[in-house]
């Protein structure tokens, strides 16, 4: 016989689908790129818990693709095989022997990881680079920095096929150049470039920190393409944060409609953005 009881938790829950679901209408049928930066990967428990996110978004109609990074665990291969490595103004230098390690970690290592961990949660993964079916075709950035490529010809189709299987795409940033050479792309850049390909409804960007800060080190909610360079002439915006408000701004001049910006290692942040009415961190408009 099953007895009744009234838990608080499970009325939460209710209360918490109920109201989610002016959202879960609103995304439904939306194409979504996340970018998921080394450092917001974390643990075990973390990548299942950001793997179940993704799944559930699969679920309720939305297009997720996911974009990822792993600089941590490049430095941590490159300093295993005693090979230097420098950043110059937030890319990796990469010689020769450098984009041999980065393809190896971030196509072989951390995508599959990513890949399993979403297959785990019931999802069907796919993996690719941004090699796979000319999907991200790149020139060299500068020649100082060996073999890092800005990406120039896009071909997303590989992708809307995958969305037609009701398939999630998860894509290394590695790039073809016109020569057979591969390139190293930064994480956010790649996301930039596929979102804006795709004319994404939302690009989310988790990072380690909360969103775009004001002067007073509070985190501003809500910020158009012009108040983010104001701040970066005033100098607010700078460091590490500066190339991801670059990606923000190339991916709403490509047609993407919002950049998100915020703390990957809050639990289920992708949910909290997309399906409260609190949202989360910064979001970038036109
Ligand atoms: C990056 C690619 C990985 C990345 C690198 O070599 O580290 C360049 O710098 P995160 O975790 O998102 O930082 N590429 C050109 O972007 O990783």
């Amino acid at each position: 016989m099953r007895k009744q009881t009234m838990n608080r938790d499970w009325i939460a829950t209710a209360r918490t689908l109920n109201e989610a679901l002016p959202y879960l209408q609103r995304y439904e049928g939306a194409t979504v790129v996340i970018k998921f930066g080394g450092n917001a990967m974390g643990d075990d428990n973390a990548m299942a818990s950001f793997a179940r996110d993704i799944v559930l978004m699969r679920q309720v109609g939305v297009n997720p693709v996911v974009v990822h990074g792993g600089g941590p665990m490049i430095n941590e291969m490159l300093k295993r095989l005693d090979i230097k490595s420098e950043f110059v103004g937030g890319k990796r230098v990469t010689d020769a022997a450098t984009v041999e390690v980065v393809e190896m970690v971030l196509a072989g290592r951390v995508n599959a990881r990513i890949v399993q961990a979403i297959n785990d949660a019931g999802g069907k993964a796919v993996g690719l680079s941004g090699k796979d079916a000319r999907l991200m075709i790149c020139d060299q950035t500068n020649p100082d920095l060996g073999f890092v490529g800005t990406p120039t010809e896009m071909d997303p189709s590989v992708l809307t096929k995958l969305f037609e299987a009701e398939m999630i795409p998860v894509i290394a940033p590695i790039g073809m150049g016109r020569s057979g050479e591969t390139y190293n792309v930064n994480g956010d850049t790649a996301a930039g470039a596929i979102a804006g390909a795709l004319k994404a409804d939302r690009l989310l960007l988790l990072t380690d920190v909360e969103g775009v800060k004001d002067a007073t080190g509070a985190v501003l909610t809500e910020l158009t393409s012009q108040q983010i360079m104001d701040l970066t002439a005033e100098g607010v915006i700078s460091g590490g944060m500066i190339p991801k408000t670059e990606t923000a701004l190339m991916a709403i001049d490509a047609g993407v409609r919002a950049v998100v910006i915020l703390d990957g290692r809050a639990s289920n942040a992708c949910l909290l953005e997309l399906y409260t009415e609190h949202g989360a961190g910064s979001i970038i408009r036109k």
